[in-house]
């Protein structure tokens, strides 16, 4: 009988990871919002499920900016080249997004690891990037 509070325990502890599972950091919806400011990239999930995502990218810095997205098996922070990040794996950018504004973007992702960043000159090195992962 002195087995009895383990096993309890063990039972206990599968239902939190099956939990933690379906909860994740990856959204479930199609629509990922993204923030742009000097000098970061901020999509409001780490993640969503392989298929059409739509990022809706709202600039609220002071300067222009662009939104780039890359499929690599490199991290975001490894891509740079001379002054920017290398552009290899671009999968699709919206090369302007002014200050104020929001503009979408809809791609069909496969499974993966991508980089989001802008690669306006400096952005990048200032630390514009960050990893994003579609299961
Ligand atoms: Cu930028």
């Amino acid at each position: 009988m002195r087995k009895l509070p383990v096993l309890v325990v063990a039972a206990s502890v599968a239902a939190v990871s099956v939990g933690a599972l379906t909860a994740g950091a990856v959204t479930t919806k199609k629509t990922v919002a993204v923030g742009l400011n000097e000098f970061n990239i901020l999509p409001a999930a780490q993640g969503a499920p392989a298929g059409k995502v739509t990022f809706s990218v709202k600039n609220t810095g002071k300067v222009e900016h662009e939104f780039v997205v890359l499929k690599t098996a490199k991290p975001a922070g490894s891509l740079l080249k001379g002054a920017e990040a290398a552009e290899d794996g671009n999968v699709g950018e919206i090369g302007s997004v002014k200050p104020g504004e929001t503009k979408k973007l809809t791609l069909t992702l496969k499974a993966g690891h991508y980089s989001l960043l802008c690669n306006l000159p400096g952005h990048y090195k200032a630390g514009q990037f960050v990893d994003f992962y579609v299961r």
